[in-house]
């Protein structure tokens, strides 16, 4: 591969186990994480601003509990809701979340763009010295931040993505097959060790990435967005994470070709 794209080889994975997702597993695993030997006294920098991204169509069913959730998190300084034209009552329901919390905003848009638009969107809208992609639905689990910011933490991540494959999580209803082909077709380009390209939770620096650069308006945005930020020579890292798949009586949009798509972002991302 092109020296452009060498450091994406520097891949991390943070072999923590599936389990201990939770608000302390981060500081615990500065213990245990293989090759992190305990540092006797660690001056902790000062914490980090994160802010959520939420892209939401048509989730009333589910976007105000994945907003307590989000909300619960320590590390949570803004929670950017892009709601996409949506014909149901997600903006009502992240109203109310936003007269309860103040780090709750609401961006709406006149029709809709698709995920992608929505990301950018909220990214030009951010502050946060991190940024999370967090989807309005149940599938991911916002106690597996503690653990995914763990590398940035630490300085020795720019951009980390939440591996489903890692954790051993239930994948079975996830579009596996597919999952496989794009990560493995992505590896191939890019010169990376990734086992999961397609999940939601990606967490990247924000100041690495303008929303401007990003022209994504679907689902396409899960490879541009890695894309983009190894160009740029963020160093990479997986953390595993929990997953629960949902299917498409309850609300999933993505469908299998999609997947066309997504190979196809991928090549001309590493090209174009
Ligand atoms: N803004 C926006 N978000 C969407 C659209 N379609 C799906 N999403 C959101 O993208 C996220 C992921 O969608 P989902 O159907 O669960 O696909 P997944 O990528 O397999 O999890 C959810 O938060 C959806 O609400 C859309 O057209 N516009
Ligand atoms: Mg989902």
């Amino acid at each position: 591969m092109g020296c452009r794209f060498r450091r994406a080889e520097q891949t991390t994975s943070w072999g923590l186990q599936p389990r201990t997702y939770n608000t302390d597993a981060g500081r615990r695993a500065e213990n245990t994480a293989p090759g992190c030997a305990p540092k006797g006294r660690v001056s902790r920098k000062p914490a980090m601003r994160v802010s959520v991204l939420v892209p939401a169509y048509n989730e009333e069913r589910t976007v105000e509990e994945i907003l307590r959730r989000v909300l619960a998190q320590e590390a949570v300084a803004e929670v950017i809701v892009v709601d996409d034209a949506s014909s149901d009552g997600t903006a009502a329901a992240v109203e109310r979340m936003a007269a309860q919390d103040p780090r709750v905003r609401l961006i709406r848009h006149e029709r809709n763009r698709g995920k992608g638009a929505a990301v950018r969107t909220g990214l030009a809208q951010a502050s946060g010295d991190v940024v999370i992609i967090q989807d309005a639905d149940l599938e991911y689990n916002p106690a597996d931040y503690a653990v995914l910011l763990f590398p940035i933490e630490r300085g020795e991540a720019d951009f980390v993505l939440g591996s489903r494959y890692l954790a051993g999580a239930d994948t079975r209803r996830l579009f596996g097959l597919g999952n496989r082909l794009i990560t493995w077709w992505f590896n191939l380009l890019y010169g990376t060790r990734l086992s999961d390209v397609l999940t939601c939770y990606k967490a990247f620096r924000r100041e690495l990435v303008n929303a401007g650069e990003l022209c994504c308006e679907g689902f396409d945005i899960d490879v541009e967005l890695p894309a983009k930020l190894l160009r740029h020579g963020a160093r990479v890292a997986e953390t595993p994470i929990s997953y629960d798949a949902r299917g498409a009586a309850e609300g999933k949009k993505i469908r299998w070709w999609v997947g066309f798509r997504l190979a196809w972002a991928t090549l001309r991302f590493r090209f174009g």
